[in-house]
This record gives C-alpha cells, structure tokens and sequence, in this order.
C-alpha cells in the first residue's frame, strides 16, 4: 500500500520534520520535555533515574532520525546489504555509545549540570542490554559498531529475549542464579507492531504433482506463532550512518484458531497458547560453548531465522530483481551454527513458495551465506536429534535430506576410492537416535567458512572439517582474525589515555584509524608523556579498588601488581590454575620469614566471570576462589603481599571498568582449545600486559606486540593430543607443586574438603583432561618472571606503551574491511547529513 503524503501537502511536513538538537539549550529543552511529558515527572520529583531516561529518550529520538534518513537512503540506493545472523548480542549500556558517536557528549555534560546532574551518575543508571554470554555475543556488538561506522548498510537480527544473561550473584562463596528482568525501561528499542511475521511448527508435509507434472510440497496444519520486529539503532561513530538491530518477539497469532477457542469457553487453553508462544523468546541460554539438545531452543532458532529470513526476502522482492541477483544483494553471515536453519528455510522459500528448481535455488543459497566457526569443543559443536527436527519441522528434515543426499554423490563421484568418507561427511550422524550435524549443514550451504584467529582458523581445516577441505579445496576456508571496537574499548572505557593518545596524535583520527596507534612508538622515551600514561593506569586502578571496597569491602593498594582474570568461567579456560596458582604464592607467602615477606612484589589477584547454572565444575572453581578468598585476606601474616578478589556479575560495563585496571590478565586456555579470545585485545590495548599460552589471538598478539612484551607459557597446541594421550594410559605425574597445593586443600585449609574432590580428581585421576599439571610449573615459573619484571617500573612501562602502540591491527574495523571484501563482497554506502 503505498502511504506516501501527496506531494502537494509535504510542504507542511518539511517544515515540521523533526530536528536533531544541536545546542545545549536544545538538549536542555528536549530532556524536560521527556521528564515531563512522557516520564510524568517534574523538577519535584526528578531523580538519577528519571534524568538517565529523559537523557536517553532525547538521545533516542536524535538517533531515530538518523536511523530514518538512513534507512530512507539505503533503500534509494539498493546496494547489497549484509544481514548478521547471532542468537547473541551483548551490547552492554547504549546511552554513553550514543553519545560519542552522535559527538554530543560535551553538549549533553553541560546540559545536564544545568539541570543539576553529573554526567557519570546519569550514565551509570543504564542497565546493560545483556542478550548474550561471553565472546561471541560481544564481538557481534563490536561489529554493528563497525558496520555501522565504516557506512555498510548492514542489519543485525536476534531475538528480544525478555530474560538476558542472568545476574550473578555470591552467596556464601556460591554462585547464585537471579533472573535479568531487563525490560521495565528500555527507551533504545522501537516496537513495530506492523512488522510481523508468522512462523509455522510441527505439522506435516503432503505432496502432490501438479498440472504440469511438477512434484509440489506443502507444509500445512501447523502451529503458527507470530514474530513482532522491535527495533534498535546502532549508531556509527563520526558518520550519519545508523544502522538497524532488529530483535524479534514471539507473541500468539490472532489466526481463527484462538478466536475458535476463546469463543468456545476455553479461556484458559487459549491463554496457554499465549503463553507457549511467548515462551519461545522469553530467556537466553545461559551455556556458553556448551549445547544441550533442548526443544525450546531449536524453536528459538527456526522462529529467528524464519522471521529473518521471511523480513530480507520481502525486502529483496521489494526491488523486484531477478531471483538470481538475491546473493547480488543479500550477504547473510551465520554467528555460528545457531542460525544454521536459515538455510534450509531459505532453499525451502525457493523452491516451495516462489517455484525455483532446486539446483537454481541451491546455487543461490550457497552464494548468499557465509559461516563463522567460533569453537573446536565437541561439546558445542550443535547437533540435533532427526527425530525432533521431524516433528518440529517436517518439511526442513526433507530438505536437509535432500540436500545431504545431493551432497554425498557429489562426493561419491569425485571420490570413489573413499568409501568411508561418506558416512563420515554426512550431515547425517548414523547415530541413535540420528542426528544433524549442523556445522557440516552450515559449511555445505555456505561459501566461506571462516574461524576467528589464525591457529584456530589452521586447526579446523585439519581437525573437525578436514574432510571438507579435500571435497571443496582450500578455499573455501579463510581467517578473519578478531577484532574489538576502540571506541568502546579505548575511548569510552579509558577516557584519560583516549584523550592523551589524541593529544599527541594530533586529535581522534585513530578511533577510526587504529593503525595510527603506531606513532605513539615515537613517545616511548618521552618523559612527560611516559608520566601521564602511568598516572592513568594508577588513577584506573584507584577507580577499581574503591569498586572493590565498596563491593567486596576488601582493601586492596592500588600499588600493587593487578592481576586480572575475568570471563567466563569453564575448564577449558582454566580459572583452576588460576586459583591454584594463587595457593601455591599464599603457601610460599607462608613458609617465608616476615622479613623476606616484605620483598615479595605485592599483587592483588581478581576473578570475575559466571558459570553456566548446570556446570558444576565451572560452580566449584568459583567457590574455592571465595574461600581462597576469604582465608587469605583475613591472614595477619600475609597482609597486602597477597589479595583474592571475586568480583560479583562480570559484564559489560563492568568490564569497562575493570579492564583499564590491569597491570596483568591471564589468557591461559588450554592451547588449541580457545578460538581467539577477544578480551586479551582489550586489555594489552588498555596498558595491560598478558599472561597467556600460545592459544588463539594471543599468537598474533605476540606478532604485534612482540615476544618480550608478553609472558607466554605452557604447552603447545600440537602437544597436546600427546599428553592427553600419555595420560589416559597411566602415564601421569602430578606436578609436585601442584602435589601440596592439592595437600592444603584436602587438609581442609578453604573449608569442606569434600567440596572440592570432584576438582581436585579430574586432574589426579581422571586424565587431567585440561593439561592444569603438565602447565603449572611454566605457569608458576613465569608469574615469577612478572613479580621480578614489575620490580622494574621503567622498563614495565615501556613494554606497555609500546604494546599499546603496536595494537592496531586489532580493531573490529579491520575484520569488518576484511569480511566485506572476502565473504560478501559489499560496499559502503555514504549516508548524508541533514540539510539545514
Ligand atoms: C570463543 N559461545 C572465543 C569468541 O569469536 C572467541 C554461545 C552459545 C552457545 C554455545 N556457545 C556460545 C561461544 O561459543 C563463544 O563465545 N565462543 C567464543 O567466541 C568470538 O573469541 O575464543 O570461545
């Protein structure tokens, strides 16, 4: 329908349209419009909150004017666009975000000191938007910021989950699950309740040929659920471009169906509809790399993709094009597996609803996807059951077998010696029940598969797809090492060191550029400059212990070594060597004379990070933190030589906080088991120095940054089938340090013994699957090396400067450029200002 204003009347509309504030009187007026109005509040009754939500909604309304203008001139354009498929977007607070990149903050600063409001507390107010669990969410947000930055008309889509990652909280040294109710106020998002899709489940399939001859599907009798679009816009920085975030609601379909119900008395089963429907986007999974086979999650992800998928092709239709320009104008990255059934749903959409033959609709598919590999742990790598995908998704088994048996003639015929190759490819898993193998399903229907750091981007293509390398060649295969965005990382969560790189960088230039970092190298030996760069990291480290105290009401000297480890927490990762570590230094601590005690370089070690609720192993090694915690800090004998600190709820604008503070943080996974590892940017780009194995980004890390300015350790990744192998036939030495680390805590020393048996027994006696012994004297070796290295303040410094300048490779801007022209083959579109 078209609802265009007749050009005759839209006089009146350009002289009303909507304009962005531009001074601080604007903004002033724009917040106590808000406060007044739309919150019902009054210069009485207005506090923190009721300032932080008229500051948002007039920084909403400027951006959903740049979001308009955008969208408006991208549709003009019909470029191709890039459509990011994650399951998982953590992006953290939006109003600071909204700020930088809209270049208001200083207008806004002194807008709401007229108003009687410091900055900061305004800020702080924001809950975070917290739809996803670790790496993988966060580096998608990092993304939208980039593409949003460097003008791609891109799109990101994931669910409006009404429950984000759960909030952590410590209870008598346990975790303590407490749902995230994020919703109550959320001025960042744009309901569309015009824009809604409905999606079919279970049912079934019948065929029948048709007048022509043609075998004809169709998907009938099934549930319906309707997807609502809620819309957030991601701003670029130093650009007009914004960006879409469509997130989709699940809500009941008003088809006949419930009306039937309802009508017939049966008020309650169809208020149960309702509900099951809305149960579908209610809660994020809180397992990080980890997959459970859950029903409700599989329709998670066929509502998301069906929705998504239903939303770009009506946009392409849109344009009328040929059904062979689709991969022309539409790139779809796949974040992983999870939105693996975007591609059968979309062959289904060719073939059944706009009459494609299959090999024309299959080539179109594999031309439009692209699949981004995040892990190499069996346990996450997804499969599902044949049976539930046949009755969830009838018509999408059919296809997926259709695609599979396509799939191995093709191997058959180009490889007829490899008999055994067949069961092995098969997306079929010939398993009882069968299953999906959806990494094999994602690499089959895309046309790039990429990992996220060189060594892992190495390791899939001779481990998990190696099969897939001989059937496709090389090249399907690539690397985009990860990134992270220095606006969030530098600029927002380090303010002071932003502001004194551009002032000697000649202004902000490297916030879009980060390569530009390079020239700091010239000030590595300048005094002045040299005397700031320490004065902020101790000011950053002041900010955190104060946290600290406030929080954990433990007093930590903002002099001595800050040791960080905060993510997620998972064997993999290793927080247990960490900790053990850590009993290892109090243990020697002990043993000195009170002398020799006062010689040791004092260090404060910080934990954060949550474990999933049903990982066991990932809880215990939480608890046995605290208890570390509690009996260290309160040992007279030890005072500050030695803190142990577990900070509560680890996340996004806690990390922004947090990551400024390192004078160390531990990347010390298992090597080969840690795909890249993005917060390791982070920090080294912060001042920080690593710890770390020659795991995942840490390699290239080492590359830029140079080997003496990182403190590598451990064993390497092609040992450790090796080892693993030695231990699981008898060959096995605990480590003697390790040995008494592990005497202390069954004597009893951090409590209950018998709490930490399971822990302490997956090393001595169950393989020590994650190599904790064979590392902890290289560990414990190299800690040694930083206490003796930090003695030297100078030279610390340097290694820090010229870390950070060496840095730039490692911004999200890099990956994005490298996506762009390697998988989707888009361009940048300008987005033009206002006229004014
Ligand atoms: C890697 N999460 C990091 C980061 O590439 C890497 C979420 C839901 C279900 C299953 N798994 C997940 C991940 O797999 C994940 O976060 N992977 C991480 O992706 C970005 O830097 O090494 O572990």
């Amino acid at each position: 329908i078209e609802a265009s204003i007749p050009e005759g009347q839209r006089a009146a509309w350009r002289k009303y349209s909507a304009q962005e504030f531009k001074t601080k009187d604007e903004f002033d007026a724009e917040v106590v419009k808000h406060i007044e109005t739309t919150l019902a509040r009054s210069l009485f009754n207005c506090d923190e909150a009721a300032a932080y939500a008229g500051t948002a909604l007039a920084f909403r309304d400027r951006l959903i004017i740049e979001w308009n203008r955008t969208q408006q001139q991208q549709t003009n354009a019909d470029p191709k666009r890039v459509y990011y498929l994650s399951l998982e977007f953590l992006m953290g607070r939006a109003l600071d975000n909204a700020m930088l990149n809209t270049g208001m903050k200083d207008i806004a600063s002194e807008g709401l000191k007229d108003l009687g409001f410091r900055m900061e507390d305004v800020i702080s107010q924001e809950r975070d938007a917290a739809l996803g669990n670790g790496g993988l969410g966060r580096l998608a947000a990092c993304f939208l910021d980039s593409l949003a930055t460097l003008n791609y008309p891109a799109w990101g889509y994931a669910l409006r989950y009404r429950y984000g990652i759960f909030k952590q909280e410590i209870i008598d040294g346990y975790q303590v699950e407490i749902p995230d109710y994020w919703l109550d106020f959320n001025p960042w998002e744009f309901p569309r309740h015009d824009v809604t899709v409905d999606v079919q489940f279970y049912g079934n399939v019948r065929k029948y040929t048709d007048d022509s001859g043609k075998q004809i599907s169709v998907w009938e009798n099934g549930e319906i659920v309707t997807a609502v679009a809620y819309d957030a816009p991601i701003p670029g920085y130093g650009t007009k471009t914004t960006n879409n975030l469509r997130l989709w609601s699940s809500k009941a379909s008003h088809g006949e169906f419930d009306f039937t119900k309802f009508n017939s008395g049966e008020y309650e089963a169809s208020v149960a509809d309702q509900q099951r429907a809305e149960t579908i986007s209610a809660v994020l999974y809180p397992n990080d790399s980890l997959e459970r086979g859950k029903e409700l999650r599989l329709k998670q992800q066929y509502f998301w993709c069906a929705a998504s998928l239903f939303d770009i092709v009506r946009r392409f239709k849109k344009s009328k094009k040929a059904w062979k320009e689709f991969p022309n104008q539409v790139a779809i990255q796949l974040n992983d597996t999870h939105p693996t059934l975007a591609i059968p749903e979309l062959q289904r959409i060719l073939i059944d609803q706009e009459g494609l033959e299959w090999d024309e609709a299959w080539s179109i598919v594999q031309k439009t996807f692209g699949y981004t590999n995040h892990t190499v742990l069996p346990e996450a790598l997804e499969k599902w059951s044949v049976p539930l995908i046949q009755h969830l998704l009838p018509r999408h088994l059919q296809i997926i077998y259709d695609i599979n048996l396509n799939f191995l003639q093709y191997v058959e015929r180009n490889f007829p010696k490899e008999r055994d190759m067949l069961s092995r490819v098969s997306i079929i898993e010939e398993s009882q029940p069968k299953m999906v193998r959806m990494a094999y399903l994602a690499v089959i229907g895309s046309h790039k598969v990429n990992g996220v750091a060189e060594l892992h981007s190495d390791l899939i293509k001779t481990t998990i797809f190696k099969d897939f390398v001989k059937i496709y060649g090389p090249d399907k295969f690539t690397n985009v090492t990860n990134g992270i965005t220095p606006r969030r990382w530098l600029h927002q969560a380090n303010p002071r060191l932003s502001e004194l790189i551009a002032s000697k960088l000649g202004g902000y230039d490297f916030l879009r550029d980060l390569t530009q970092l390079h020239k700091l190298e010239s000030y590595v030996d300048d005094k002045e400059f040299r005397k700031e760069f320490q004065e902020i990291k101790y000011a950053n480290k002041v900010r955190l212990a104060k946290y600290i105290k406030e929080a954990n009401g433990i007093s930590v000297n903002p002099s001595s070594l800050f040791d960080i480890q905060v993510k997620r927490m998972h064997e993999y990762k290793r927080q247990q060597l960490n900790i053990f570590g850590v009993i290892h230094r109090y243990l020697e601590l002990k043993d000195m004379s009170p002398e020799d005690r006062k010689k040791v370089q004092p260090r404060v070690s910080i934990f954060g990070g949550k474990a999933a609720p049903g990982y066991w192993m990932a809880k215990t090694v939480i608890h046995l933190i605290n208890q570390v915690s509690k009996v260290v800090n309160s040992d007279k004998d030890i005072g500050d030589a030695l803190k142990v600190v577990f900070l509560e709820d680890y996340n996004v604008s806690k990390a922004e906080m947090i990551t400024p503070a390192s004078d160390i943080s531990e990347h010390i996974s298992t090597a080969g088991t840690e795909a890249s590892g993005t917060s390791n940017m982070k920090f080294v780009l912060n001042g920080g120095l690593i710890i770390g194995t020659c795991d995942g980004a840490n390699i290239e890390i080492t590359r830029e940054v140079g080997e003496d300015n990182i403190f590598l350790f451990g064993n390497l990744s092609e040992d450790v089938e090796d080892l693993r192998h030695h231990h699981f036939y008898g060959d096995f030495q605990l480590d003697p340090s390790l040995d008494r680390v592990f005497k202390t805590i069954r004597e009893g020393a951090f409590g209950d013994a018998g709490q930490f048996s399971a822990l302490v027994n997956s090393i001595v006696d169950h393989g020590d699957y994650y190599l904790v012994s064979d590392d902890f004297k290289s560990y414990l070796d190299t800690q040694k090396l930083i206490d003796e290295a930090y003695k030297n303040q100078e030279e610390w410094l340097t290694k820090t400067i010229t870390s950070v300048a060496r840095m730039g490779f490692f911004s999200s801007d890099r990956c994005i450029d490298e996506y762009a022209e390697m998988i989707w083959n888009v361009e940048p579109v300008k987005v033009q200002g206002q006229e004014s």
